[in-house]
């Protein structure tokens, strides 16, 4: 194959990031964005590309959960593919960048090896994941999850939303069908597989470097904790007598910063995102609150001995306050290392676009996280202002996320040789 020249035409790219971002469910004018699985924003984005993706030649097809993939055959269409791709749905009030430059991005790249004339041996596939966000049902990544296997079709079934309806019902209520079982990819479906996202971090930036090359993706755990104290009249219980379920939490949560700032492990980060006060009345004492954990570690163990610690330390703040404390795991994942392969592959694309890069772990979780379970993985990273992520104000220039796509071209190129 010649070396294509990634013409890149960025203006449109840029223009298909602002309309995508224009399809929303967020009270704020993009850049801020909220698009929740599964709900009709999310179909209406995944209308929207796949437009897209047929205008560029395409073809679509869609799993019984929403991925969706997007494929150009090569000469030799009977070889494992070279897939590339990351996912649209936006937690609530965030920003427009998160996901969708790697969704859009290998399309833009796909279209510049085409101008160029590149014929590949092997596919190249886009992978819209169904979700990557845990918004609505407290576990991220269920598209690759299910897709490589890392998830049974009953335990993703059984996953419920806010309004207590489970995964099943709400992906069937939202169009997609079929069995579940006939989503996980075959053995050795992907050749290789790469994802183009920002970093959500400072480094890049901060060291004024224009593509990170992942070598490892963060380990993530998510955890639900109860606590259940007697609640009680605000002015008729004196504070002695209180089981007060809220201060409890409070003291947990305090705990759980406590034991992330002194862990021994920097990449250690722990963080209560969720809470819920019942029953929630100006005069009521609290009787029951369930927050969420999200933790993290590159190293897996750390972040178990750390959740270990903060079980023991729960129990200690549940007896002295007379309230419970119970916990559920939703999701406890090892970290994936990047292949050498990709990472070769990425880099010697860099040095041909003459872009300054380093080697760098992912602390976001993507769902590549899942995908190097079934296929040699890596990433690509863009710089992003200020390191900031799921924040309306995040952004990256429309040259950073042309060098991206650039670097994922020619990376493209050279795996589907
Ligand atoms: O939370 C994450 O790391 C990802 O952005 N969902
Ligand atoms: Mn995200
Ligand atoms: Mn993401
Ligand atoms: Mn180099």
């Amino acid at each position: 194959m010649s070396q294509p020249d990634p013409r890149i035409n960025i203006d449109r790219l840029i223009a298909e990031l602002q309309c995508l971002a224009a399809i929303s469910d967020c009270p704020e004018p993009p850049p801020a964005v909220t698009r929740v699985v599964f709900t009709e924003t999310d179909l209406r984005a995944r209308d929207y590309l796949t437009g897209l993706y047929e205008q560029a030649g395409l073809a679509v097809r869609v799993d019984a959960i929403g991925n969706t993939f997007a494929r150009w055959e090569g000469a030799e269409p009977a070889l494992p593919a070279v897939g590339s791709g990351s996912h649209t749905d936006a937690i609530p009030h965030s920003g427009m960048y998160d996901g969708t430059v790697g969704v859009l991005g290998v399309l833009e790249a796909i279209r510049a090896l085409k101008s160029a004339g590149a014929q590949p041996r092997r596919s190249i596939e886009v992978l819209m994941f169904t979700s990557e966000e845990p918004t609505r049902f407290g576990m991220g990544c269920t598209g690759s999850r299910l897709l490589s296997g890392a998830i049974t079709p009953d335990e993703l079934a059984q996953l419920r939303d806010s309004d207590d309806q489970d995964y099943d019902q709400v992906r069937q209520a939202a169009g997609f069908n079929g069995p579940l079982d006939s989503v996980e990819l075959p053995s050795e479906y992907y050749h290789a597989f790469v994802e183009l996202h920002i970093e959500q971090g400072p480094v890049l930036e901060a060291e004024r470097l224009d593509i990170g090359v992942v070598t490892a993706i963060a380990a993530p755990a998510a955890l639900q904790f109860t606590v259940t104290g007697q609640g009680g009249h605000a002015g008729g219980v004196l504070m002695p007598a209180r089981h007060d379920a809220l201060t409890a939490a409070a003291e947990v949560t305090l705990a759980i910063e406590r034991l992330a700032q002194q862990s021994r492990s920097p990449d250690l980060v722990a963080t209560v995102g969720q809470l819920d006060v019942h029953p929630g009345a100006v005069n009521s004492i609290p009787s029951r609150v369930r927050f969420s954990l999200d933790i993290r570690d590159i190293n897996n163990d750390n972040r178990d001995a750390v959740v270990r610690e903060i079980g023991v330390q729960a129990q200690a703040i549940a007896e002295r306050r007379g309230v419970a404390i119970g916990s559920r795991v939703l999701n406890a994942d090892p970290p994936a290392i990047a292949a050498d392969s990709i990472i070769d592959a990425v880099e010697a694309a860099a040095d041909a676009l003459r872009l300054s890069h380093r080697r760098m772990i992912s602390r976001a979780y993507h769902d590549s996280l899942f995908i190097a379970r079934v296929a040699p993985t890596g990433m690509i990273f863009i710089p992003c202002r200020g390191g900031v992520s799921h924040r309306p104000d995040e952004f990256s220039t429309p040259d950073q996320i042309k060098a991206g796509v650039q670097t994922l071209a020619l990376t493209l190129a050279e795996l589907a040789k």
